[in-house]
């Protein structure tokens, strides 16, 4: 069977309702869009400042921008390009260009704003400690770009890994010891107050007493390029998820045939691989020797229950032009980093506050449209934007748009994505692209997953309480603190919940022997069982109401 055939049969099972996938034309349209990324003009980390208004061709009026912007903006672009404040002043522009924010800074002058506000921020691997990462960054959920992690991360001598993992061993005794008064904390306190009192205040001159070096980069560099993985025989016949059927049932491809696929396609929104169980399989393991979790994320509370129960968390990603991922929320409260190889991805982040309605664009797509990543972006959020614009700025009745805050940005080989729990993200694939992304709960985010992971993975959470239990009492304690402070009853205590369960599992067998013999010799198998794990996170919807 040729790559036409897989990949027709890929198409016929992951969207069985759509008869033209080449309807809206985007293959001869969408190179206008690209390009206008792509071009110098558009500084990559343009909208990392609050920008609305972008259609209503009133860019010079100054309630587009809001207050604080600058101040980070600035902070963020010549901290990772290492530019003085007069260049950006002067306008110079390096390859890439930033106009826009010369504009911005221009607007607003030089008054700071007196509070620091949790922008999100460009940031260079190599003058980024993780204990700075940590404290400023993910502490406050402030979504990153980290440039130059796959080149070769910098890292502390052993001096500086003998201070950092002074700082940990603080933190565990801590959180043992100090059992009761934390009850009173709100939980969003508790981990800052908590980061404090374990001396996270002085994190900067344990960095500067720390000298670096790189380690290794990552193999990922050269053997992820398209041409790489064609030629490599191993991992080109290795079959790679890029859909499911209507049944959540997976669809895999063969590498070969999908590359092939992503070179001539001229889908409107193509297939995408996005892979969770590349670990599994004999021939494309490897990918796990082709880079290194960044030190910044490599702490992995979820991985106590084990790979075999834990969901889902890396994913390998290979995405031809206009394939992404629509706008979402990732699941159990986790955050994710991001790392991509090769090509150009757009991202777009809305912040925890903003409604699902609001973010999604309900009421701003017309019947029979499509909502892909790749209408997304063209179409919806510049909907969206043109909204709010049109929205009185000083009216003083709050609605669904009120604070409303977008940050569009583009990520460059290279560069890491760090996307904070709850954050809305949706990202569209300027050109081909080959990327790794993974899902993690570290103590900066633990309540947070926790208390999704209690009710949302109910069997799953008592697992992991009593790992907590033996790795991390002060986990576990603070798990407890927090069912308690919501009285909320484990699984494994409350018998009532216990016999829901029960007949809910037999009603569910039932129906699936039901389905089973009825199908049973009618039709062909329709791929895989999905496995537990792939059940996780849903990442791209599916619907699209033409026939
Ligand atoms: O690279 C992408 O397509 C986005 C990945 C993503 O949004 C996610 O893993 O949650």
């Amino acid at each position: 069977m040729g790559w036409e055939d897989d990949a027709a049969r890929a198409k016929r099972l992951h969207r069985p309702s759509l008869k033209n996938w080449e309807r809206d034309g985007l293959v001869d349209s969408f190179p206008n869009y690209a390009s206008s990324i792509l071009s110098g003009d558009n500084c990559p980390y343009n909208y990392f400042g609050i920008r609305v208004g972008e259609e209503s061709g009133n860019d010079d009026n100054n309630n587009n921008y809001r207050r604080g912007v600058v101040e980070e903006l600035s902070l963020s672009l010549y901290e990772a390009r290492g530019l003085g404040e007069d260049d950006i002043m002067e306008g110079k522009r390096d390859g890439r260009g930033y106009s826009l924010y010369h504009i911005n800074l221009l607007q607003h002058g030089h008054d700071r704003p007196k509070k620091r506000r949790m922008y999100p921020v460009v940031l260079d691997a190599n003058q980024l400690s993780p204990c700075k990462f940590h404290e400023r960054y993910e502490s406050n959920r402030i979504p990153c770009v980290i440039r130059g992690i796959p080149y070769g991360e910098s890292s502390f001598t052993e001096e500086g890994m003998r201070s950092e993992e002074r700082i940990r061993i603080t933190t565990n005794l801590d959180y043992e010891n100090d059992g009761e008064e934390k009850k009173e904390c709100r939980r969003d306190d508790y981990t800052r107050q908590k980061l404090r009192r374990d001396g996270y205040d002085d994190i900067d001159s344990i960095a500067a007493a720390a000298s670096t070096l790189s380690t290794a980069e990552w193999p990922a560099i050269h053997s992820w390029s398209l041409s790489s993985l064609l030629s490599d025989p191993i991992l080109c016949n290795a079959k790679f998820k890029c859909g499911e059927d209507d049944d959540g049932h997976t669809i895999r491809m063969r590498l070969c045939h999908f590359l092939e696929y992503l070179q001539h396609n001229k889908d409107d929104s193509p297939l995408y691989i996005f892979d969770a169980t590349f670990d599994e399989c004999k021939r494309a393991k490897r990918l796990l020797c082709d880079y290194t979790v960044p030190s910044y994320f490599n702490e992995d509370l979820l991985g106590l229950v084990g790979e075999r129960r834990r969901p889902p968390y890396r994913w390998f990603l290979v995405g031809p032009a206009r394939s992404g991922t629509t706008i979402h929320i990732d699941p159990l409260n986790t955050s994710a980093w991001n790392t991509l190889i090769h090509g150009v991805k757009r991202w777009v982040l809305f912040p925890p506050h903003l409604p699902k309605d609001v973010v999604k664009g309900r009421g701003l797509v017309l019947k029979g449209e499509d909502d892909e990543a790749v209408h997304y972006f063209t179409v919806i959020l510049p909907r969206i934007k043109r909204k709010v614009a049109g929205l009185a700025t000083n009216s003083t009745i709050t609605n669904p748009y009120t604070n409303f805050e977008c940050y569009e940005f583009t990520q460059l080989p290279g560069d890491t994505v760090y996307i904070p729990h709850g954050w809305w993200h949706a990202v569209l694939n300027v050109t081909d692209t080959v990327g790794i992304t993974q899902n993690y709960c570290s103590r900066r985010n633990f309540d947070d997953v926790w208390c999704a992971t209690r009710s949302g993975r109910k069997k799953m959470a008592c697992t992991w309480l009593r790992k907590l239990d033996e790795k991390c009492p002060d986990l576990a304690r603070r798990a407890r603190e927090l069912n308690s402070m919501d009285g909320y009853t484990m699984w494994s205590d409350d018998v009532e919940e216990q016999r829901r369960y029960r007949k809910k599992k037999e009603r569910r067998e039932r129906k699936r022997m039901k389905k089973k013999s009825s199908s049973d010799g009618k039709e062909e198998s329709r791929g895989q069982q999905t496995s537990k794990k792939e059940k996780w996170g849903e990442h791209r919807t599916t619907k699209r109401l033409d026939g």
